[in-house]
């Protein structure tokens, strides 16, 4: 390797779990700042391509294959810049397609620890840009006396027991919440609804795709004639949402709906977009949410929304994740293609996402130095 990667040979790197995710974070300035070498530097630390991951940090999912890139924000707006990598598990892919509303649970705890940022008496808040989107986010958790404090009693389904609150608010985003302009289209003969409210997704019936949506993440990942169906409707629907070819993408994401069963707004499991979550993303949540209260969206049929106020309860594999979403019909709302739609002469007037909030939790895990594999030494 050239004397510039030498550099590179350890890096500082801070393990934390965000939400039901696990990743590790890096200042911007302790990697490569040209994306080739980052993102080779990346796959060899985090182990990848190996569906084990055996000599990396990864853990062997998509779950546990991510990295946060953060950096102080030359915007007025923001504190910090925080870029999201997903880094391939039996892939050498490093991309920065989607965005990860887990991995910033940790984001402004990393700023803190970092000194990017000065807490701010006994609870610190942190304004995140997030470049994958070009979003913002504002995160709010305790710094009593000066530091971070990771305990507390907040309980998140996916996580065993229970850490401090990691409020998230979400500002309204940039992308149209409805990115054909359409509360329903038909792809690959299935009606779906494609929305975005800071996560591409695709919304469908499970009874649609013939599975009830109960089964295991497991039962779903080895159904074949399922897994091509759920490819068909991404390819067709993509195109749709105007995200191109996303063969090798990981967005749109896939929601399966179905009638909740424990007190919440809907069920659902969620292709990430192959293997089924565990739980579900947090920005796929807030899409999820906030396609529900689309009228005439194809969870109209299946979902129990609540009578009032924004909060909203997304049942998943292991548990639930409580939401908050409002949604609101402008007067004037502009699609991908360019479509105007006026709520006053057109019944089918553009909803947008006005607010978004949810409570996640974090961790730091481990503090130190990484110590990537050799470059080269892959053999695939
Ligand atoms: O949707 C998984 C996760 C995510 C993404 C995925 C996420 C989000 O659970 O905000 O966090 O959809 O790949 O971390």
């Amino acid at each position: 390797s050239s004397g510039g990667a030498a550099r590179f040979e350890e890096a500082r790197c801070m393990l934390m779990r965000g939400g039901t995710s696990k990743g590790a974070y890096f200042l911007a300035g302790d990697l490569p700042a040209e994306p080739a070498p980052r993102d080779d530097l990346l796959l060899r630390i985090m182990g990848s391509p190996d569906p084990r991951q055996i000599d990396g940090l990864g853990g062997a999912h998509p779950l546990t294959s991510k990295v946060a890139v953060v950096s102080a924000s030359a915007d007025p707006e923001a504190d910090v810049d925080y870029l999201f990598l997903q880094v391939g598990v039996d892939s050498s892919e490093v991309s920065d397609r989607q965005n990860c509303g887990n991995l910033l649970a940790g984001v402004g705890p990393f700023a803190v620890e970092r000194g990017l940022v000065v807490p701010d008496g006994d609870r610190t808040s942190v304004r995140i840009r997030m470049l994958n989107t070009g979003d913002l986010a504002v995160a709010d958790f305790p710094t009593p006396g000066g530091r971070v404090d990771y305990s507390g009693s907040a309980e998140i389904s996916g996580v065993p027991g229970s850490a401090a609150p990691v409020v998230i608010e979400f500002p309204p985003g940039g992308s149209p919440l409805l990115p054909t302009g359409r509360a329903r289209d038909i792809v690959a003969g299935t009606p779906v609804t494609c929305v975005d409210n800071g996560m591409p997704t695709v919304l469908v019936a499970a009874s649609s795709l013939g599975v009830t949506g109960y089964e295991t993440p497991e039962a779903l990942e080895a159904d074949q004639e399922l897994a091509e169906r759920l490819r068909a409707i991404r390819l067709e629907a993509g195109k749709l949402m105007g995200l191109g070819d996303v063969e090798n993408t990981t967005v749109p994401k896939l929601s399966l709906l179905a009638q909740p069963s424990a007190g919440g707004a809907v069920m659902t499991r969620t292709f990430i977009p192959v293997r089924c979550h565990t739980s579900i993303g947090v920005l796929g949540a807030a899409s999820v949410a906030a396609g529900l209260r689309v009228e005439g969206g194809v969870g109209e049929s299946v979902a129990r929304l609540p009578e009032h106020g924004d909060r909203m309860r997304i049942e998943h594999p292991t548990g639930f994740l409580d939401i908050e979403t409002a949604v609101a019909y402008e007067e004037t709302a502009v699609g991908t293609h360019g479509e105007t739609a006026l709520a006053h002469d057109a019944p089918g007037a553009l909803p947008v996402a006005r607010r978004t909030a949810v409570v996640r939790t974090a961790r730091k895990i481990f503090d130190g130095t990484v110590f990537p594999r050799p470059a080269g030494a892959a053999h695939h």
